[in-house]
């Protein structure tokens, strides 16, 4: 695992809000991402996450369109509390190292992990942002998206608004159908140069959660599959925002109450 960041990359990250780094994975490594995720997708039979009474398409603000949605990508949210390989791929102190070094933070947590899956023909995912849906507010909350396919122009890739992390906030846009929704919010960005990421895999980007940043349509008859994780940093509190949250943990909460259950929210890496 490529895992060692230079200042120059953190430099690009801080200055752009994203970072791509080539070949994080060795191709053996790539292999035994690429079988333990589908074995712990294979084991959820479709079920989205646990702890959760909602059905695909219900959550996340995404409920106008479910068949629309359906087809932007297969969504399966904490495959590491219910996978022990994933846990070990995720609970990963390296990455932990990498996400706090970049986010600029002496510790991170998981906030969730994520397998994000483009099937053959998928629609695009629209602009959007990433951390107004979570239960905590933090400006520094990143994510990591590891490539287990090649992603190209044609099936699919991330792109990014550089350096729109700066001027982003909380009130959440949600995510629509409409590609340039987010510009009714944000009329300052429509004229930002977008950044394609394409990536080989086993290649992995991380970004903050308030750039903008969405992907392409999947115009291939071939599979776009990525395993994300996004990470909160240590010390956040409850907003009140219940995401994916499990519904008992929740009822248990009150707004201000620390993030700090190493059961939900597991401590990866602290300096
Ligand atoms: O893979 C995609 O299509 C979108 C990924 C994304 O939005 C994210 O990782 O935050
Ligand atoms: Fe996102």
């Amino acid at each position: 695992m490529n895992y060692e960041l230079t200042e120059q990359q953190v430099k690009s990250y801080r200055d752009n809000g994203f970072l791509v780094i080539e070949n994080f994975l060795s191709p053996e490594e790539l292999e035994d991402w690429r079988a333990k995720v589908m074995a712990a997708v294979k084991e959820r039979a479709g079920v989205k996450m646990p702890g959760k009474d909602v059905k695909i398409g219900e959550d996340d603000g995404i409920n106008e369109d479910t068949e629309y949605f359906g087809k932007v990508f297969d969504q399966l949210i904490n495959l590491w509390q219910t996978n022990e390989g994933v846990k070990k791929l995720m609970l990963d102190p390296r990455i932990g190292q990498m996400a706090a070094k970049l986010a600029g933070v002496d510790g991170i947590r998981i906030w969730h992990d994520q397998a994000l899956f483009k099937r053959p023909w998928a629609n695009p995912t629209a602009w959007h942002l990433d951390t107004p849906f979570w239960s905590f507010t933090d400006r520094n909350a990143l994510s990591i998206w590891v490539a287990l396919d090649d992603a190209t122009l044609e099936n699919g890739c991330l792109y990014f608004l550089p350096g729109s992390y700066r001027i982003t906030r909380f009130d959440n846009v949600g995510i629509g159908k409409n590609m340039d929704g987010i510009f009714t919010v944000y009329p300052e960005l429509v004229k930002v140069k977008s950044v394609s990421a394409p990536m080989k895999a086993g290649s992995c980007s991380f970004h903050n959660g308030l750039t903008v940043h969405g992907a392409g349509a999947n115009m291939t008859s071939g599979h776009r599959r990525a395993m994300t994780c996004a990470y909160m940093p240590d010390g956040n509190v409850y907003n009140g925002e219940p995401n994916v949250l499990p519904d008992a943990y929740v009822k248990k909460l009150a707004i201000g109450d620390p993030l700090n259950n190493d059961a939900q929210n597991p401590l990866i890496y602290h300096k």
